[in-house]
């Protein structure tokens, strides 16, 4: 069994297949700390663990004037330690509510496959700048139009029977970017990297889809043409409804990198029956986050089914920090706001049992908002599943 080495994982998951291993936490909990914590972070795996001896662990860098081997002291000495709290969402998040509307391929995720974490480790731009990586390469790449570097790619030491590892890509721009914030991080949350997540290294690329943060990293390339693996040419990418597997073609669309505004309500759950408190409120509770560093700024919620809406408190600053006893997060830099909001409404209700639909929709600082509804976004991967969120409720006295 390939799975024989895979590490124990906490019996809170909810595991949408158990080789590989994919899990998600429950959303009540997920919804209960900005900084998710690693034993629960969601977990999204393709192929078994590969189990890696940190003494003789070598990254390779080609792809520059200099290539690198860089063992994991060289990546903690030789380069500044750099912590970014990032979110991770993998393209699949919420894909049962595709399914719902028509069935989809690929594993039945909830609405947690994300999580937030601080990460830290060195700067790719700086592994890329020891490898000769500098103004002048990029210069002479940029004149060289179209014959240059464009992209960085990632290799995975996980493999399949074939030996076929996992892999990845990003635009060179976001790796070389100094607001990029690209990490080869080896800790996560401010421990060593756990099994699951990479150890004892991953690419954290923030603001990108989950499925370019490469965990077990192995290799990392720059070159002219993105990664040829399965998961960067045929497999997380979009398309039109009106796409099925007969027709598709998957070189006529990109590989999915920054992720669309999204939104979910962790609490309450879809179904539950609610007692009202003793002021006649309900908490209403979730998560919001965009690609690309592009900053939420506004989460709109309604108890009727969407005819009506009220703005959500952004349990910004000090209070996402403070439940944790940890320092709050500094507000975001423009353009690089890695890290999910988690936002809360308490709000009135009419007397008397009713059932209640719960909404919620997020807008970015773009002004990027959410469809309204999944039919017209639905495609057959099931991947990019943004709709408004919605849970149903009953409510008792
Ligand atoms: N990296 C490797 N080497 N192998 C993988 O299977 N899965 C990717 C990405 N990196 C994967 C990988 C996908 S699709 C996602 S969503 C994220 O890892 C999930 O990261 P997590 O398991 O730390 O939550
Ligand atoms: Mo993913």
């Amino acid at each position: 069994d390939p799975y024989s080495g895979d590490p124990q994982r906490h019996p809170v998951l909810r595991v949408n297949s158990a080789k590989p291993f994919n899990g998600e936490p429950p959303p009540e909990l997920l919804g209960d700390s900005y900084i998710t914590p690693s034993a629960i972070f969601f977990k999204r795996n393709h192929l078994p663990v590969p189990r890696v001896d940190p003494a003789s662990y070598r990254l390779r860098v080609e792809g520059l004037p200099r290539p690198l081997s860089l063992s994991l002291a060289d990546l903690k000495s030789r380069f500044p330690k750099h912590t970014v709290t990032a979110t991770l969402q993998c393209a699949g998040n919420r894909r049962s509510e595709m399914n719902a509307v028509k069935q989809v391929k690929g594993l039945n995720w909830g609405i947690a496959a994300i999580s937030n974490a601080t990460w830290s480790g060195a700067l790719l731009r700086d592994v890329l700048r020891e490898g000769g990586w500098g103004p002048e390469a990029a210069a002479a790449a940029a004149a060289a139009a179209g014959r240059g570097a464009r992209h960085v790619q990632f290799e995975g030491l996980d493999a399949d029977a074939s030996g076929t590892t996992y892999g990845a890509s990003i635009p060179l721009n976001k790796a070389l970017s100094e607001e990029g914030d690209v990490l080869l991080a080896y800790q996560m949350n401010g421990e060593d990297l756990p099994a699951d997540h990479g150890y004892p290294l991953r690419v954290v690329v923030p603001g990108t889809v989950g499925a370019r943060n490469v965990k077990w990293l192995g290799k990392v390339i720059v070159s002219r043409e993105e990664s040829a693996s399965h998961w960067q040419q045929n497999d997380y990418k979009g398309f039109s409804p009106g796409t099925d597997w007969d027709t598709v073609d998957f070189k006529s669309a990109p590989a999915i990198q920054e992720l669309p505004v999204q939104s979910a309500i962790t609490q309450p759950a879809d179904g539950a029956v609610l007692e009202r408190d003793a002021d006649g409120e309900v908490t209403v509770r979730g998560y919001a986050w965009s690609g690309g560093g592009r900053e939420v700024v506004r989460v709109d919620v309604s108890l009727d089914g969407g005819k009506t809406w009220q703005v959500a408190r952004l349990r910004e600053g000090e209070e996402q920090g403070e439940e944790q006893g940890e320092a709050p997060p500094p507000p975001p830099l423009p353009g690089r706001a890695w890290a999910w909001k988690l936002w809360e409404v308490v709000a009135p209700l009419p007397p008397g049992e009713q059932q209640v639909e719960i909404v919620c929709k997020a807008v970015d600082n773009s002004y990027n908002m959410q469809p309204d509804s999944v039919a017209p976004i639905w495609n057959l991967r099931g991947v990019l599943s943004n709709a408004w969120h919605r849970v149903r409720v009953t409510v008792r006295e």
